[in-house]
Order: C-alpha cells, then structure tokens, then sequence
C-alpha cells in the first residue's frame, strides 16, 4: 500500500518550485505501487501556513494542478534555504478515492500538523470517537485524518514537546500498520516520521562526505506498551536523552523519506532503512533516531547504506515482474488482510464492514457467491467450509453465466459479490439484478471505492495492495481468507463447531510462515517447468478444498503460458477425462492428507496405471503418496480448509515459470486485461 514522499532541505536554497518538482517526481517514482490519488504539501511564501494540493487520479492531474495553483512568480524565483514537503500517493483503504480523503490529512483548520501515511490504523474508530469527545469534527472518512488530530490533541496537552515526542506518543496509541511522515506550521523546518509494518527509509544528501556511517538510536526513558486503553490520553513521560544526544550534523543537508529507494536513488544513495518504531527526526539539519523503549541485544544505531542499484530494479525489488514480486508478496499480504480482524489471542473474528448486517445475514435463505475467473474460484476454494460453518445453502455462480440463466434471486437471499478491481462489468451486472431483486449485497473487493463497492450495502475490503501482473495472484489468497473471516464469524456463537474454529484460527496463525516454507519450492518449481514448458497441454486433478486450486492452476497456465491447461476433478477422471491420459500428457494432481485422501490416491492409481507420469503435490514427509511418481512438491500441512491457500502457490510459480521459459510476457498476457469493464 502505497508512497510516501517526503522532502526536506537545510541550507540549501531551492525555490518553492523546485522542491514542488522534487515532490511530484519522487510520486511519479513510486506510480509503479498503485494508487487512486495524490497529494502534496508546502509551505507558503509570505507566511507559516502550509498549502496543501490534492488531486484524484493519476500524479499528472495533481501536476496540472500545481501548475494552475502556484502561479505566484514567487514560487519559482525566490530561493528558500530551508523547507519541508510532504507527498503521497494513496491506495484508499478506508474511505472512496476522492480529494478529501487524499493524503495529506490535517489536524485542523490552519494545518497546524500534516500528515501523509501508507497502511492502515486498525483502532481508529476508538481514537476517533474519543477525540470527537474532545471537540474534534473530522472532515475525511479516512483513519489516517486521527494521526493528525490525535498529535494535535498532544500538543494542547503538552505545548512544551518537541514535534518528535508528540509523534512519539502518538504512536503509542495506535495500532495497525503505518509509515507516516509529519510536517507542521508550529515546527517549521522540521520532519518527523515513523513506521511500523510499513516500509520507509531516509535518503541523506550532504555536499561533502558524512562525518559517520551511523545515526546512534536514542531512547525514550519511559514508555507505554502499546495498544494502551486511549482513556484518558497517554501522559507519557517525556523522553529525555539530550545527553545522548549526536545527531548526524551537517551544514548543508537534504533529506528525502520515501517508501522505497525507487524515488531516493535519483538523488542520493546513501539511505537509512527505518524499523518499526523507530522514530526519525529532523531539526536543525539534524537527523535522529528515537525508539520508545530498549530491546536486548539490538543495535545501538541505525547504518547508513550505500545503494548501487538502478530504478528499475528497485521497482520490482529482486523480481524480474510484478507477477513474481505479488507471488512472493503473499506472506505478507494475508497477514494486511487479517490485521485489525482476526484476533489470535483472544479468538476472536471482527469484520468491521458487515458486522451490522450478520443477524440478518444469519436469518437468510442462502448465500450465493457470484464472481469472474479468478474471484469466482476463491468462491469455489470456501464454499464447503461456508457451508459447514454458516449451515445455509452456499450456491457459487459465475457472474456472466448468472445473468444468461436470469437466475431467480429472492428478498432473503444474501448475495456476494467477489472481485479484485470492483469494476468487472459481468459481476456489476449482476449485483444490479439481485439488487433490483432485493438481495443484501455485500462486495468483497480490493479496490475501494470502486463500483462493486459503492453499490454495495455492505462488504469486506481484502486488503492485498494493489496487484499490478493481470494475473491475478495475492488477491485470490487475500478473497479466500477473507470468505474463510466471514464463515468464522458466522460460526461464533455456535457452540458445536467451536474446536473447527478454534483449528482454523490455529491455521489462520501459521499460514504466512508456511507461505515461506512453499515459496521456497520455487527452484524446484523451476526445474519442472523446464519439463513442460515444451509440451501442449496440462492436466491440473484434484478434488475436495483442492478442486479449486485446479481451476485456478489451470486459469493461470492458460492466461500466462498460452498452453490449454484443464483443472480436473479427479472424481471426473472416469467420466471422461482419463482418455487423455497417456505416457506424453502431462498431469498433476494434488493429493493432501484430508478427508478425500483415499479417493485422490484411487485417481493417482487410475492415472498411473495409463501409464500417466504425473507430478505430485503431497503433504510434507508423505513419503507413501511421493513413492508414486519421480516428481513431487512437498508442501506444509494445514487444516483441510485452509490447504487451499498452499497448493495454489506451486501453481502461480509453475505458470510464472512456463511462461518465462515460453517468452511470453509475464505481466500482461496477450489479449488480457486488469480490468474487465465489458460485458
Ligand atoms: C486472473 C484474472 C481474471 C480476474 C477476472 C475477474 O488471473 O485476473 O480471471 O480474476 O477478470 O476480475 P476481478 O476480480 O477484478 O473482478
Ligand atoms: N488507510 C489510509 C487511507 O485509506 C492510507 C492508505 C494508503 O496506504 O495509501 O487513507
């Protein structure tokens, strides 16, 4: 989720205007993330106050807009010696892409603290309530806006902090995940910023070389933990370590914060990766490093790094596509979907955008799940754990073949709508007609403010960040652990089902490191798509919770490699399928240790006694299923409802590999795109 930008110079004169280009260019660096809009913040010529531009849409709109609002000769003649700037480029997650929600976010009226911040604060609804209790009326439906007015809140409590205690202490009221950067009209020339499970670094530029390689870390002497109740607001102590303090000192000196090297490396290359929790402050040129409280056996400072890498690199970090780095993205990704929602401690499932709705979800006649390729195989991945956990009729559609059939759609039925954009036409459509039917829509997207989610009475945002490959991987693993969160919900007062709950939330805990544990199949992945990268065809088989990593298997050979690949219930086989099977067509089938065991393994006999050679995909150690083929993928075990999200991996990797072995272009497939806005 999306860019930060942030510039600050000292003592080194630049026009308004140059440090506006800075600003827009550092933005245009980080387009590559996603986002829906943009924003800048500068100070202004003759006065304190801070001017803040933001736009919808792309970096180019908030450029033309620059252009017509700072027209002010002033602005491109005379130099300032010092000054602060602000950028971000937004990936709306709490409120619609629209220029009140655009970063940066404000304290109050007059600017007095401005923020730009990438992620989301999963307790804003608290810090917002309270802070409206104190008088605060807040203007954006953003949770970043209580940032701002929270440090705000601070600084009428304690007008003798520094801006960096007052961002130190906020912080320590917030939960979630975040990199913000501060700037303020009460602390000119001043930056602070901060991260936690967010990325952030700090590029320095001096004329001459820097006195060190370090930047010592400072402490706070004492310190809340966090996630502290907000009554009444902190009254922290004030971190007090000006006898430790050595900043790094320069006399001409530009900082530039960004949320990755893409927009620094342009300008320097000497950057300090920051932590979380660590608190970056400049003032007086001088950079510091706070952190709130000492951890043993941690590095007393933070190092200054020498980066010899090129943009493009950096942009796709170690991954040659997008498509691979949103594959290797996944540990991370399911972890942004279950922040704020699943709560592991105490077991309990919260999703904030339905929680209304679930008694009369509870009431309904049935759920149906209605989406296009990809987002329609998610439905198909949960629909046997929504049906056990939710005990209703779960019925799966595909979005198109829904409205042929003009399906009949009931007052009490509850429909969902899955898609990562939001704004397939087939999947609109059909909510439309249920929703003239009146159906409860809820819209489980990752792309807020879009049409599905408008039009939607309720829903759950995934949260995967944005997925740039148009093939779409990290948004199915984020659409089926959303579906699982529902089901969990849905689940909770039932006293029956509490263990299967209680396994699953176990097996939600454990996935992102097991995620790793799959991705690092990925050479030997490798080396079997040099097996097949020649052939014509693949056969995904399985059945049971893996059916639906064949289908998506399948889906992704097809989109990427342009081989014809089938995802095949192995039930099927005898049906029909099996007169594909020879020495030469190659198989794979997903045989897990979960309740269809003994059934795949009659499919993996039926196949193997055509002479079939099939790849396997099997459990960690099942050295029985592996005995069957020469070539296997071991992958962790998990509960059988959550497999899913493991098998699938091998299969994104797979197709990725083919298609790079192929040539074909991996981001983009022929014929194919992100956004499927026509019927
Ligand atoms: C798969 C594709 C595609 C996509 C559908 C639906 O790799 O990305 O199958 O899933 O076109 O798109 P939405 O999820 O955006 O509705
Ligand atoms: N949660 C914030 C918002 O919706 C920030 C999103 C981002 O990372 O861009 O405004």
């Amino acid at each position: 989720m999306c860019g930060i930008f942030a510039y600050l110079n000292y003592l080194t004169p630049k026009t308004r205007q140059e440090v506006l280009d800075l600003l827009v260019n550092g933005l245009k660096r980080l387009e590559y993330r996603g986002y829906d809009s943009t924003g800048v913040a500068i100070d202004a010529v003759d006065s304190n106050d801070i001017i803040m531009v933001k736009r919808c849409g792309k970096v180019k709109v908030l450029e033309d807009a620059i252009g017509s609002n700072f027209e002010d000769a002033r602005y491109s003649e005379e130099p300032v010696l010092t000054h602060v700037g602000i950028a971000h480029t937004r990936w709306a997650t709490h409120g619609v892409p629209c220029e009140l929600n655009s970063h940066p976010q404000r304290s109050d009226v007059n600017n007095s603290f401005v923020v730009v911040h990438n992620g989301i604060i999963t307790n804003y609804k608290d810090v917002k309530t309270l802070l409206e209790k104190r008088g605060y009326v807040f203007e954006s439906e953003t949770d970043t806006e209580v940032i701002a007015k929270l440090v705000h809140h601070l600084w009428l409590q304690h007008p003798n902090y520094s801006f960096r205690e007052l961002v130190e202490q906020a912080i320590q009221q917030l939960e979630g995940a975040f990199a913000i950067a501060f700037k303020s009209n009460i602390f000119p020339g001043e930056c602070v910023a901060s991260r936690r499970g967010s990325p952030l670094l700090v590029g320095i530029r001096t004329k001459t070389r820097l006195a060190t390689d370090h930047i010592p870390i400072l402490y706070a002497k004492e310190h809340r933990p966090h996630g502290t109740s907000l009554q009444p607001l902190p009254l922290v102590s004030r971190s007090d370590s000006t006898s430790e303090f050595q900043p790094l000192e320069n006399k001409e000196v530009e900082y530039f914060f960004a949320s990755d090297a893409s927009a620094i490396i342009e300008h320097t290359n000497r950057v300090i990766y920051l932590e979380d929790d660590d608190v970056a402050a400049v003032k007086d040129g001088a950079l510091s490093i706070h952190r709130l409280n000492k951890v043993l056996d941690e590095p007393h400072a933070r190092e200054i790094t020498t980066l010899k890498v090129e943009i493009q690199q950096i942009m796709k970090g170690n991954y040659d596509y997008f498509m691979q780095k949103e594959i290797f993205e996944q540990p991370e990704s399911v972890v942004n979907t279950m922040r704020g929602r699943v709560f592991f401690e105490t077991k309990n499932i919260v999703l904030g955008g339905i929680k209304e709705y679930i008694p009369e979800i509870r009431r309904c006649r049935r759920l149906m799940l209605i989406g296009c390729g990809t987002s329609y195989h998610s439905a198909i991945a949960t629909r046997q754990l929504l049906e056990e956990l939710t005990e209703l009729p779960v019925v799966v559609e595909l979005a198109s073949d829904f409205l042929d059939r003009n399906t009949p759609i009931f007052r009490d039925d509850v429909c969902f709508f899955i898609s990562q954009s939001g704004e397939t036409a087939d999947t609109l459509m059909a909510l439309r007609y249920c929703k003239q039917r009146g159906a409860l829509i809820v819209g489980i997207t990752n792309t807020v403010g879009s049409s599905i989610c408008r039009e939607s009475h309720c829903g759950v945002h995934i949260n995967a960040g944005p997925e740039i490959g148009v093939a779409s991987t990290k948004a199915y693993t984020s659409q089926f652990i959303s579906l699982v969160m529902f089901g969990l919900v849905m689940s909770e007062d039932r006293l029956s089902l509490q263990q299967r709950r209680l396994e699953i939330i176990n097996g939600l805990f454990n996935l992102p490191d097991q995620i790793r544990k799959v991705l690092q199949l990925d050479t030997k992945v490798q080396e079997l798509a040099k097996d097949l990268y020649q052939h014509k065809s693949l056969l995904i088989m399985g059945r049971g919770y893996n059916f639906a990593t064949c289908l998506e298997g399948a889906l992704k050979v097809k989109e990427l490699t342009y081989m014809h690949s089938e995802g095949i219930l192995a039930g099927e086989l005898k049906h029909g399928p099996l007169a594909l099977v020879d020495r030469e067509m190659p198989v794979l089938m997903i045989v897990l240790r979960d309740p269809v065991y003994t059934k795949c393994m009659n499919a993996l006999q039926q196949v193997t006694s055509r002479k079939g050679r099939p790849i396997i995909i099997c459990q960690e150690g099942d050295d029985e299923t592996k005995s069957f083929s020469s070539r296997s993928l071991e992958i962790p075990g998990t509960v059988d409802c959550l497999q899913g999200i493991l098998t699938v991996i091998p299969m994104q990797l797979l197709s990725y590999h083919i298609a790079v072995l192929r040539g074909c272009d991996v981001d983009c497939p022929r014929n194919l795109a992100k956004s499927v806005t026509v019927e």
